[in-house]
């Protein structure tokens, strides 16, 4: 294994960098919203992404798309718990995407084994505190508040350093509540309170923040506006749809498993975790790093 890459207590070990495939059981999300929503149909979407090479799935009932309203407790739970319930009994490690304590708690009894919050235990004082008492892995994204006016809070002086200083934060809180340090992923939160070049910045220093914050790093560029800004080009006026930039993904899935990412989570996963493949071929024949050799 590469050690620089990180172990999070309680999830496999992988010799590379992990895919998560995810399922947005959602009528809304900005890259996939709708084709999930039905229960079993959600299943079957999760089982084939574990079967095209995802690790983990990452099972999610809120969107977090710019402008997004919460979608209530309940709805979340009813839309998120027989997914997670279903996918677990199949055997597939299934990560629960959510903001609030309740579902996190629910998930976890249903055979979650990591819960993923977007806000990084800001957006529900109980997450902190449940997490810790299940012992289970917790994921702290950079986030600035909630989707419905996230794009006012995209203001940075340098996106690096700050991303890093506000992650730093989180992890202390989330260790400050009980939560064991070797439990923790940080995410940049690509896409969260940033313009496409704060994205693209964070993208380019993958490698400080990880050696700034000594955690297992999470990256989440699937599908995201700034890839599609990309694509687009100077002055272009058409901006690739969503579904037309998981070619782009996959190239950010290379670049972060060189980088050292511990797993990206991605909405098409055969092409990423081909680029995970070809990543990890490359580091193993890297003369200069002979950590990698290992
Ligand atoms: N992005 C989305 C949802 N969940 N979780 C983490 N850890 N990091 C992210 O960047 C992230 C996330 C939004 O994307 P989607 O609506 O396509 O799932």
């Amino acid at each position: 294994m590469n050690a620089s890459r990180g172990h999070v207590a309680g999830l496999p070990a992988w010799d590379r960098c992990a895919v998560m495939g995810v399922v947005n059981v959602t009528p809304d999300s900005f890259s996939d919203g709708g084709k999930w929503f039905d229960t079993d149909i959600a299943v079957k979407h999760g089982l084939e992404l574990v079967a095209a090479g995802a690790d983990l799935v990452d099972v999610g009932g809120e969107s977090t798309r710019p402008g997004a309203t919460r979608v209530d407790e309940a709805e979340e739970l009813r839309r998120v718990l027989p997914v997670v319930r279903s996918l677990a009994a199949e055997g597939a490690l299934v990560s629960v995407d959510t903001m609030r304590a309740s579902v996190a708690e629910q998930a976890l009894e249903a055979g979650a084994v990591l819960v993923n919050d977007v806000s990084g235990g800001l957006a529900d004082p109980a997450m902190v505190p449940a997490v810790a008492a299940a012992g289970a892995p917790f994921v702290v994204m950079h986030w600035r508040g909630q989707s419905i006016d996230m794009n006012n809070r995209a203001v940075y002086e340098d996106v690096t350093r700050e991303v890093v200083a506000e992650l730093r934060a989180g992890v202390e809180r989330a260790v400050a509540g009980g939560i064991a340090a070797d439990r923790i992923v940080v995410d940049p939160g690509l896409g969260f309170a940033k313009q496409a070049p704060h994205d693209l910045e964070l993208v380019a220093r993958l490698g400080t923040l990880r050696a700034e914050l000594g955690r297992p790093m999470l990256v989440a560029a699937s599908r995201k506006r700034f890839l599609g800004r990309v694509l687009a080009g100077a002055g272009d006026v058409r901006v690739p749809p969503a579904r037309e930039r998981d070619a782009a993904t996959a190239a950010i899935t290379a670049l972060a498993a060189r980088e050292g990412a511990w797993a990206v989570r991605v909405h098409e996963v055969r092409a990423s975790a081909d680029a995970v493949r070809v990543a990890r071929a490359v580091e193993a024949a890297s003369p200069a790093d002979p950590e990698a050799r290992r």
